[in-house]
């Protein structure tokens, strides 16, 4: 397959990707929430549990992977890699190494992970790997995100993206404006503007092909602090506007990230950008949380009651899968459920 037809693959029509690559600190914290010992025997159950769930066929076209779990090999008899692939749905690893403080910039990051990252890709390559995800990070306030910031992990994700591509896989390009904060909606808009144009800007510079990349954006929502709330409808007209304006046509997929709205929120907004999507771009879901919440709930009640987790987790798969097709309603969410 060329890298465009896997980015096609990924973002393909009613599916989108389920982002699982919780580095170990964060699935800390989840697994806190729910009272959960962090140990592998448990990572590994719960995400085999939902790669193994029958959403997975109709709903699910990439599976992003963290480090550990590309390695292991589930109870069931495959690898994880191969119980995805088995699904029909292509296998991904994160191979950024997080967000670290950014030297000169008062509490902005710099996501890092270049070094040795040629070789790293090589082994993820074969172990299964057909795409990758890189995430930069960008907090608003008052004085930032600083240019400083945005030049620097820019310049990252271009060099990430080309390295991904010589290792004939698809880079997925991952610039987070965050939703943390008192900003209003316009805020967002002239954030992610800057931002969008710079990552374009160094992929462009560094011989990045588009047409084998996607991008993992945030939508374009007032923050979280933000007395002035916004609407579905005004979000999906600000985010479809910011992306036709800010993102080269070339790209072939944009799969949002859920950034802490919640499963409903961001299944609602996704169908309404989807209702009013006239650019050429597919546009769908690469949800952590926003695929993951309710089944995390119902692994911590019961870790063995394999029903009740995939239950949830093919709950919000279907939901999302509708809403990347313009197609869901509350009607659907609450038959769904039933
Ligand atoms: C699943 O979480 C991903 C990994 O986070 P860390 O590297 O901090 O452990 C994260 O990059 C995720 O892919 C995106 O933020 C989308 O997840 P949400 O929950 O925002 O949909």
């Amino acid at each position: 397959m060329t890298l465009n037809e896997i980015a096609k693959k990924m973002c393909a029509k009613g599916k989108g990707i389920l982002a699982a690559d919780e580095s170990t600190g964060t699935i800390a914290k989840r697994f806190k929430s729910i009272n959960v010992e962090n140990i592998e025997k448990n990572r590994l159950n719960f995400r085999q549990t939902l790669f193994n769930s029958s959403a997975m066929k109709d709903y699910i076209g990439g599976v992003i992977l963290f480090d550990e779990t590309i390695r292991q090999k589930t109870t069931l008899g495959p690898s994880i890699p191969e119980l995805i692939s088995k699904h029909g749905a292509v296998p991904g690893i994160k191979v950024d190494k997080g967000a670290k403080p950014l030297a000169g910039s008062n509490t902005e990051t710099i996501t890092e992970g270049l070094d040795g990252l040629r070789e790293r890709l090589k082994e993820y390559y074969d172990l299964g790997a057909r795409f990758t995800k890189w995430r930069a990070v960008y907090k608003i306030s008052n004085e930032f995100p600083s240019a400083q910031s945005i030049k620097s992990n820019a310049h990252a994700l271009a060099r990430y993206a080309a390295l991904v591509q010589e290792a004939k896989m698809v880079p997925i390009v991952e610039p987070e404006v965050l939703m943390e904060g008192s900003h209003n909606i316009d805020k967002c808009y002239q954030v992610t503007t800057a931002v969008l144009n710079e990552c374009y800007n160094e992929l462009k510079i560094h011989k990045v092909d588009l047409k084998g990349t996607v991008l993992k954006p945030n939508m374009i929502i007032p923050g979280s602090e933000c007395k002035d709330k916004a609407s579905a409808e005004e979000i999906a007209k600000k985010t479809l506007d910011c992306l036709k304006k800010n993102v080269p046509e070339d790209v072939p997929g944009i799969a949002f990230l859920s950034g802490g709205q919640s499963e409903v929120e961001s299944s609602k907004n996704l169908n309404e950008i989807n209702k009013i999507n006239d650019s050429n771009f597919l546009i769908t879901f690469s949800y952590g949380r926003g695929l993951q919440a309710s089944a995390l709930k119902e692994f911590g009640k019961n870790q063995e009651n394999l029903e009740n987790i995939q239950k949830a987790f093919n709950h919000r798969a279907k939901m999302n899968g509708l809403s990347s097709k313009g197609e869901w309603t509350e009607d659907s969410e609450k038959e769904s459920a039933a």
